[in-house]
């Protein structure tokens, strides 16, 4: 599997040399096609510019990665051959590391797969072990291509050949003492080099948005999960208020605007690490409207959902009830646009912005909580309180 066997081919010459050559190129290949499709979905911008069909490319990066285990199967026997035909440690080490790589991305991918979100902290577990091995890999794939094209230089260059000493074809896979305290330095640097990495980037981001909030407000990135806004008629739209409660009712926008406004200030701050500051908020207190529908005994979570028939978020039903928790429907002092939410989103001034689900037309009291969008697809935190 290392670059060495372009170079270094075993003894029955071309065949066998030819055949590393593409064993190592497929595999390449696919590592490659892995973190590209791997980027878009980890950076949040790339996510964003791929809108809807960020489940296809999902699917697509999961098959490759399939197709990528069972290569690293079926190549296995070459790979022993090899490295057993080759004395170097390096060899041995590189061997071990990808084996070591390739379960581990395997078994979290398989996990991430089927989405068992069920056990919501082996999936953020998971996905942080995926994500640490794919960031470590990037300077290890870059040191590679590095060292192939110095060993190419080298080659090139006209060199006295080395002769083989005496036994040394034959010493299989030998681990010695250091080989194995290399490969675990490896993990355990892989392991390390990507924590720092997630430490270091929302960090980065959080200091980078205080920075752009110095020198003015902010502004929002329109996001959404869907390409297309819900149209809102005002003649027809309503909210509804249904589940576990006493009176199910629902709401016209006229009625929304005729109950109590409640205005105030705050803050508005993305996970991804942007932010607006100084927000002036206008609409109804969710408190108030939870009131009147009077919640039945057991009625302790409440799932929102958008008219986008696609985003969703849960909450604890107290959690609602916190000071300036609204349903808003005037941002600025205008009301809200299209891209907004209009007419209607959540504003709780304690919770990132994911928890503030636009063109909101539905809350539904219930027993159980669930998954909101973001919780069920990427392990995002349920309550999404401000850290
Ligand atoms: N229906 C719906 N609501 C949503 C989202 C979404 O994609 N769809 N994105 C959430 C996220 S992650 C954030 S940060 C804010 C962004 O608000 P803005 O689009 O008004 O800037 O909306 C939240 N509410
Ligand atoms: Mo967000």
């Amino acid at each position: 599997m290392g670059t060495g066997a372009i170079v270094d081919a075993g003894e029955n010459g071309v065949n066998k040399k030819t055949r590393y050559f593409y064993l190592h190129l497929v595999h390449g290949i696919l590592l490659v096609m892995l973190l590209i499709t791997g980027a878009f979905l980890y950076v949040p911008s790339l996510r964003t510019f791929l809108g809807e069909i960020r489940w296809e490319f999902r699917y697509a990066h999961s098959l490759i990665g399939i197709g990528y285990f069972l290569f690293l199967c079926a190549a296995l026997p070459d790979v022993v051959r090899y490295a057993r035909n080759h004395k170097a440690w390096q060899k041995t080490f590189h061997f071990c590391l990808q084996i070591s790589l390739g379960i581990g991305w395997t078994i979290s991918g398989i996990y991430l797969w089927v989405n068992a979100t069920s056990y919501l902290s082996v999936r953020q577990f998971f996905l942080q072990i995926h994500d640490m091995l794919s960031v470590f890999v990037i300077p290890w794939i870059l040191g590679h291509i590095g060292l192939w094209y110095w060993r190419r230089c080298k080659s090139i260059r006209p060199q006295k050949k080395r002769v083989p000493e005496e036994g040394e074809r034959d010493r299989g896979i030998q681990l010695s003492r250091r080989d194995v305290l290399r490969l675990f330095g490896g993990v355990f640097l892989a392991v390390v080099a990507g924590g720092l990495f997630r430490w270091y980037q929302p960090l980065s981001e959080r200091f980078a948005s205080t920075l752009a909030s110095v020198k003015r407000k902010g502004y929002f990135r329109i996001y959404s999960v869907r390409s297309d806004n819900p149209v809102f008629n005002r003649a027809t739209w309503q909210l509804t208020v249904d589940g576990l409660v006493e009176r199910p009712s629902s709401f016209s926008y006229e009625e929304l605007l005729s109950m109590r406004a409640h205005t105030f200030i705050s803050d508005f701050h993305c996970v991804t690490g942007w932010s607006v500051t100084d927000v002036k908020w206008k609409g109804v207190s969710v408190k108030e409207i939870i009131e009147q529908v009077k919640p039945k005994e057991g009625g302790t979570y409440v799932r929102m959902y958008s008219a986008d028939q696609l985003y969703t978020e849960t909450y604890e039903l107290t959690q609602l009830l916190e000071e300036n928790v609204i349903l808003a429907y005037e941002l600025e002092g205008k009301p809200l646009n299209e891209n907004q939410g209009a007419p209607l989103r959540l504003f709780h001034p304690g919770m990132y912005g994911y928890k503030s689900i636009k063109w909101v037309h539905r809350i539904e009291i219930r027993k159980e909580r669930g998954l909101g969008y973001w919780e069920e697809k990427e392990g995002y935190d349920l309550n999404g309180y401000l850290t």
